[in-house]
């Protein structure tokens, strides 16, 4: 039965017939799209402009039950100085979301990235200890019971493991080794006991050696935490496609299927499509992008269906990409499921397949 079904029969067996629906029970439209959901979708948010941009917030509000906020929850926002912290960001997000009959997601706990210059003075084991723990309790305790799942460690794998060894060097790495990894973990589980748990990375869909290896080393990190009763709930695929670079669908699915045979659910958490090597007609580098997103998704989805499909951003206008990957031709990015103009592309009739009920 639909969610919706089950709305209308659950009122009307308490509820006299003649009253409208609409009257007892006002169902927003992020309601009415949850209705109509099978796999929940969402989009990572610039909190500012959500506030500046009606055309913005309108397009979140139509299209997702889910937000994430691209910064905000990152130690270079969170944490201005080693004793303070700075809500302000994801306080307006989860509001909104809450406001909307959304959730939001945490991103992230832990990353190499974006960290303040202040943490360079963490230089000792025991005090590496103290800032992860002590981080995770404020930040997770905040939102205990708010936050549905968190990317507890993000991007833990190297970029090149045959080059730079299999973990990302960082300085919870450095100071504590591997087992930050598990220390994280247990401390957001100890925090909230009830917030899926989520180890994200990216690189896991091409059939290059790196890709390979990448894979082959999340999945031996997965079984060692899984081994030591670790609390990892869920794998978080990225999937920040590269436009010219085909999916390795077999590679992908059997990849999918080894982290959901050890007990994990699959997130997609930050999917986009860089296109700055794609042909510069809109049209066509549209098509490619809308084509990559739907190999990457069945090859997926033909083995385990995703908890939640979430793109890194939601429009053109706002996105990440050419930060590192801009066009030679001086043309715009165009990563994301609705133009800069708010229109759906090609691209977000793929997310709908995959994201919609009776499709
Ligand atoms: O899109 C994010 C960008 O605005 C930030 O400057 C950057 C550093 O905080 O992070 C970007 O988001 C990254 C995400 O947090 C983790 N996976 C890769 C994303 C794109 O670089």
């Amino acid at each position: 039965m639909h969610r919706r079904d089950f709305v209308k029969g659950a009122l009307g067996a308490g509820l006299a017939s003649s009253v409208p629906l609409e009257l007892v029970l006002p169902i927003s439209q992020a309601a009415q799209a949850a209705a109509r959901q099978r796999v929940p979708y969402g989009a990572a948010i610039r909190t500012d402009f959500l506030e500046t941009d009606p055309h913005y917030a309108e397009a979140v509000r139509k299209y997702c039950q889910i937000v994430v906020g691209e910064g905000g929850l990152k130690w270079i926002d969170l944490r201005p100085s080693r004793s303070s912290f700075e809500f302000d960001q994801p306080d307006r997000l989860i509001a909104f979301a809450d406001a909307n009959g959304m959730t939001m997601r945490g991103h992230t706990l832990i990353w190499y990235a974006a960290m303040p210059d202040w943490t360079v003075e963490i230089d000792t084991a025991k005090e590496a200890e103290f800032e992860l723990i002590h981080h995770i309790e404020v930040v997770v305790g905040r939102y205990r019971g708010r936050i549905p799942n968190w990317d507890v460690v993000n991007e833990p794998i190297s970029e090149d493991p045959d080059k730079e060894g299999p973990l990302r060097d960082s300085i919870w790495l450095q100071q504590l080794g591997e087992d930050y990894i598990e220390l994280a973990f247990r401390t957001a589980a100890a925090t909230d006991q009830n917030t899926q748990l989520v180890l994200n990375d990216f690189d896991f869909e091409k059939a290059t050696p790196v890709s390979r290896k990448r894979r082959s080393l999340m999945l031996d990190l997965l079984k060692k935490l899984k081994d030591r009763d670790v609390p990892v709930h869920a794998l978080g695929l990225q999937g920040h496609l590269t436009g010219e670079a085909e999916i390795d669908k077999d590679g992908l699915s059997r990849f999918v299927e080894d982290a959901h045979g050890l007990g994990l659910d699959i997130l997609v958490t930050e999917l986009d499509v860089i296109d700055n090597n794609l042909p510069a007609n809109q049209g066509v580098r549209d098509q490619i992008a809308a084509m990559r997103v739907n190999d990457y998704l069945s090859a997926i989805c033909d083995v385990v269906e995703p908890k939640s499909i979430l793109t890194w951003g939601l429009s053109d206008k706002y996105t990440w990409v050419p930060i590192w990957f801009s066009r030679r031709d001086g043309l715009p990015n165009r990563p994301l499921p609705l133009d800069e103009n708010y229109q759906p592309k090609a691209m977000m009739q793929v997310l709908q397949e995959f994201t919609q009920a009776g499709s």
